[in-house]
């Protein structure tokens, strides 16, 4: 029988790789999606006849159960979020409301009108924060250190409350950072691919990054999400890291960048304390075995193989503009 799931964040880096990856297992696609006064569907362009979008916000109650309504979902898989650190700090209220309450919403949602759905919570390794311990494993207390940390944590617990409260099905990914030429340009990794492609277009003179020591365990988004998938398909809802249980440092990442178009960063890259955070995150590294052993999952691609990957689309793209 064909399964239906509503994605929320669907326009994001994962709504569209995961809306790819139910598409091919046959799934009938719903996107929730938010007004703005330009849309913002670049990621979906491909796919857009093939799913229906629903509108709505995380912020607005009565457009969730709406949506649950209407698309009757076996899955729900909540991905929206204000997801961009930084602003965590510019916008901390904001980051509290979508984040936190917003997938608490989401969880009331289903429980009044759909309470067999199975529900996937985009939780992050940024939980872990200020790290307790090394590797980082589904046991590893939370030390988060922005407002969107400390809003996801509240995230992650609502969905184990209603799991333990209301015996729904309710799945926490915490998912270690992701990346592809599809992330969102102020994230470090796209900044600095897309930095170098323009530099190489002679397009830019040089890349103003803040702190170039800070480690994370980085993996790539379609591998991730058919974690994601796997988590829903289980026995039983439980929790799960996803990672690739290497950790690169931002320096490394721009090296790799740079020599993939001939040069040296040491020419182009300063560092401005514009770009510094209040309370730095400054490594990370995931033990996944528990999603390895239980559910079969285990990433594909390497970090260098990603460094290419991304540079070879922003690349292109100058060269298409040309
Ligand atoms: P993303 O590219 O920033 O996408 C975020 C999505 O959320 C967009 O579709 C955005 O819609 C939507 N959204 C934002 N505010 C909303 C609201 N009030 N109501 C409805 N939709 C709203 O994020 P991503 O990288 O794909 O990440 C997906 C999820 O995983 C996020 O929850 C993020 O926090 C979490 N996460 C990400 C990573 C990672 O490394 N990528 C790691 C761990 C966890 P618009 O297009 O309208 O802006
Ligand atoms: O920063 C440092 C910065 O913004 C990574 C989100 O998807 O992953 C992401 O959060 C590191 C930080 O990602 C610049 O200080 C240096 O230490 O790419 P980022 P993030 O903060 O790790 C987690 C798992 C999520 O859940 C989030 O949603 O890079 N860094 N210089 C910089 N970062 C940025 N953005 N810009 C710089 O110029």
């Amino acid at each position: 029988m064909t399964k239906t799931a509503l994605i929320t964040g669907i326009t994001g880096q994962d709504g569209s790789y995961l809306a790819e990856l139910l598409l091919e297992q046959k799934y009938d696609v719903y996107g929730l999606v938010r007004r703005l006064s330009t849309p913002n569907t670049t990621n979906i362009t491909h796919i857009v006849d093939n799913i229906h979008l629903v509108e709505g916000d995380l912020m607005d109650q009565s457009s969730l159960d709406t949506a649950i309504q209407q698309c009757r979902p076996d899955e729900v898989y909540n991905l929206a979020a204000q997801s961009f650190v930084a602003t965590s700090w510019q916008q901390p209220v904001l980051t509290g409301e979508v984040d936190a309450l917003g997938a608490l919403r989401v969880l009331e949602a289903i429980r009044r009108n759909k309470k067999d759905c199975r529900y996937y919570q985009a939780s992050s390794s940024e939980m872990f924060g200020k790290v307790q311990e090394t590797p980082q494993n589904e046991k590893t207390p939370f030390y988060p250190r922005s407002p969107y940390g400390v809003a996801k944590v509240y995230a992650y617990w609502a969905t184990i409350n209603y799991r333990e409260s209301y015996e729904m099905f309710c799945a926490n990914g915490i998912l270690f950072n992701h990346e592809s030429p599809r992330r969102g340009i102020e994230f470090v990794t796209r900044k600095i691919t897309d930095a170098v492609a323009r530099i190489d277009a002679g397009l830019q003179k040089d890349l103003r990054l803040g702190n170039l020591d800070a480690e994370r365990d980085w993996g790539y988004a379609g591998d991730y999400v058919k974690a994601m998938w796997k988590m829903l398909q289980h026995d039983s809802s439980d929790d799960f890291v996803i990672a690739t249980g290497e950790a690169h440092s931002v320096r490394e990442f721009v090296d790799l960048a740079f020599k993939e178009v001939g040069l040296d960063y040491e020419d182009y890259v300063l560092v401005d304390p514009k770009f510094f955070r209040p309370a730095e995150v400054n490594f990370l590294m995931g033990d996944s075995s528990k999603a390895r052993n239980i559910l079969g999952w285990q990433p594909e691609v390497k970090f260098e193989d990603l460094v290419k990957m991304m540079m070879k689309a922003d690349i292109e793209r100058y060269a298409r503009k040309r």
